[in-house]
């Protein structure tokens, strides 16, 4: 581990600051952190700088990105290997993905171009705009979630792709930044936080953080040793309620499952 994502993950897990003497407001219980248990191994491609990951009727779907590597495709869970593939404009960065109906949908890291692609052929279908920059998506059944690597999370509606409302994510009181990959899951929004080994579950209600999912095992297994090559990309099987994650230029992707309860 680098300096900086040991001092981002000493930020993520102190106790908040001591109150002040103007505000007496109690310092809210730190979340707990659960290192999750693999239930399995799948293979993943190496070559992949995981951006997005989502299951949308039983097909794994992974972004990924970097100029010139951006690419939308489906995967075979079990061999890893790619079934279709579709290719990022140009001159773009990929980020993250979401399933909407009959079409994902795609971020682009600066400029604020987002595409929406067929599913499952991958035929890019249009184009769609936001202000900011693009990290990732999920959705809650009802609205998209976008992270851009800020505390605020974005619900956008899905028929106009307008922002709905604003979410500012906290944890142990303090805005929460570097919020990256997304995945909803029965009720709360998993992010995995940039350059860190974890991922905050968070209460879609009022932004708090209720517990924290320590992936550093997870990390030491997947031997990666380039800084980039962090966790990011979380998955959720809605049907047969399976939990995936995986990261940058992973050779694995594992589902995983929390043992210990603790569920916030
Ligand atoms: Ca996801």
């Amino acid at each position: 581990m680098t300096v900086r994502p040991l001092i981002l993950a000493l930020a993520l897990l102190l106790p908040a600051a001591a109150p002040q003497a103007s505000a007496p407001v109690p310092a809210p219980a730190p979340p707990p952190v659960e290192k999750p248990v693999v239930v399995r191994a799948y293979p993943h491609d190496s070559t992949a700088f995981t951006e997005g990951l989502l299951i949308a009727d039983g097909a794994l779907y992974e972004s990924t990105g970097r100029e010139g590597q951006s690419v939308i495709r489906q995967v075979d869970l079990a061999s890893g290997k790619t079934l279709r593939q579709a290719t990022v404009p140009s001159g773009l960065f990929g980020e993250g993905i979401v399933a909407w109906g009959p079409e994902l949908r795609s971020v682009t890291w600066h400029g604020g171009r987002g595409f929406r692609w067929s599913r499952p052929a991958l035929k890019k279908l249009g184009e769609w705009k936001y202000a900011g920059e693009g990290w990732a998506m999920t959705d809650d059944g009802r609205q998209i979630i976008l992270s851009d690597g800020t505390p605020r999370l974005r619900f956008l509606n899905p028929a106009t792709m307008a922002v709905a409302r604003t979410l500012d994510v906290t944890v142990n009181g303090r805005p929460l930044k570097y919020l990256n990959e997304l995945e909803y899951i029965d009720g709360q929004i998993w992010a995995n936080v940039w350059m860190t080994p974890y991922i905050v579950r968070i209460d879609p209600a009022g932004g708090v953080v209720k517990g924290v999912v320590d992936l550093s095992e997870l990390v030491a297994r997947a031997g990666v040793t380039d800084r980039d090559s962090v966790a990011n990309g979380i998955a959720y099987d809605r049907a047969k309620h399976r939990i995936f994650v995986t990261g940058k230029n992973w050779p694995e992707l594992y589902e995983i499952r929390l043992g210990g309860g603790a569920k916030g």
